[in-house]
C-alpha cells in the first residue's frame, strides 16, 4: 500500500471513499454508502412492508414518475392540496416507519464530513426511479429551517443529476451520481434548483433496473 496506488483501493479491492467539494456548502462523498448499502436495502425492505412506494400526485392531479415513501418522525407528501410534511402515512393512516439506525448513522456521519456536526434528521424521503423516471428542476423549501443541510444517498443505477442555481433560469450543471455516492447540501447551496434526468436502462447487481435515493432532512 502506498500513496501512488494504495489509497484509492482498500484491502478487498474496493474503492475507498473520497470527497469532492462542489460548492461552499456542498460535498460529494464518493462511495461513502457502499459498505452499508446491503444493510440499508435490507432495512428498506421492512419499511416498504408498512409504507409501500406509491406515485404521489402533484397539485394538478398528475402522478409523479418517481415512486416515493418515507421513514422517520416526518414524511414528505404531495397531493392536490400541495406539498407538506406529515407524521402520518395517508395510505395507512399510521405513523411512518421509524428511521432505522443504519439510515440515521450514515446520514449523520456524512453531515459531519461536510462540517455539519449537529445534523439530526427527522425525515427521510425515499425515491425510487424506474427506467425513464425523472425529477424536474425544483427547490427543497418545505423544511422549517434551511440552516440544516440535506443529505442524499444514491443506490442502484446511476443517474444524471442537474444542479442549477438560486434561480430557475440559471443554467444547470450535470453531475453523475452512482451507487454509494452521498451528497451533503448546506449553507449557500441549500436552496439551489436541482433535478434528475430520465433514468437510463441498466441492471445493477443489488437493485436491478432501479435507482433508489434517500434524502435525509431536518424538516420540523
Ligand atoms: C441540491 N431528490 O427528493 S437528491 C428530492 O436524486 C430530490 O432523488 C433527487 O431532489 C434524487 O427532493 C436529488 C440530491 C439533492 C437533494 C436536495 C438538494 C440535491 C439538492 C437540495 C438543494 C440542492
Ligand atoms: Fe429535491
Amino acid at each position: 500500500m502506498n500513496a501512488v496506488n494504495g489509497d484509492l483501493f482498500g484491502r478487498d479491492g474496493a474503492r475507498e471513499p473520497w470527497s469532492e467539494w462542489l460548492g461552499s456548502g456542498t460535498v460529494l462523498l464518493h462511495g461513502f454508502a457502499t459498505t452499508d448499502a446491503a444493510a440499508i436495502l435490507a432495512d428498506l425492505a421492512r419499511i416498504i412492508e408498512t409504507s409501500p412506494f406509491r406515485h404521489m400526485v402533484i397539485v394538478d392531479g398528475r402522478p409523479m414518475s418517481v415512486a416515493m415513501t418515507n421513514c422517520g418522525a416526518l414524511g414528505w407528501l404531495s397531493d392536490t392540496a400541495g406539498y407538506r410534511y406529515s407524521s402520518f402515512d395517508p395510505q395507512s393512516s399510521h405513523r411512518w416507519p421509524p428511521m432505522p439506525d443504519s439510515f440515521s448513522n450514515l446520514a449523520r456521519a456524512a453531515a459531519i464530513q461536510a462540517g455539519f456536526s449537529s445534523f439530526t434528521p427527522d425525515a427521510c424521503l425515499i425515491n425510487r426511479y424506474a427506467v425513464g423516471a425523472r425529477m424536474s428542476l425544483h427547490q427543497d423549501k418545505d423544511e422549517r429551517d434551511f440552516r440544516a443541510p440535506i443529505v442524499s444517498v444514491s443506490l442502484g443505477l446511476p443517474a444524471v443529476f442537474l444542479l442549477g442555481g438560486a434561480k430557475r433560469t440559471e443554467r444547470a450543471q450535470r453531475l453523475a451520481l452512482i451507487h454509494g455516492d452521498v451528497l451533503v447540501w448546506g449553507g449557500q447551496d441549500r436552496l439551489r434548483y436541482h433535478g434528475v434526468q430520465p433514468l437510463k436502462a441498466g441492471c445493477h447487481p443489488l437493485l436491478g433496473d432501479a435507482r433508489i435515493n434517500l434524502t435525509f432532512r431536518q424538516a420540523g
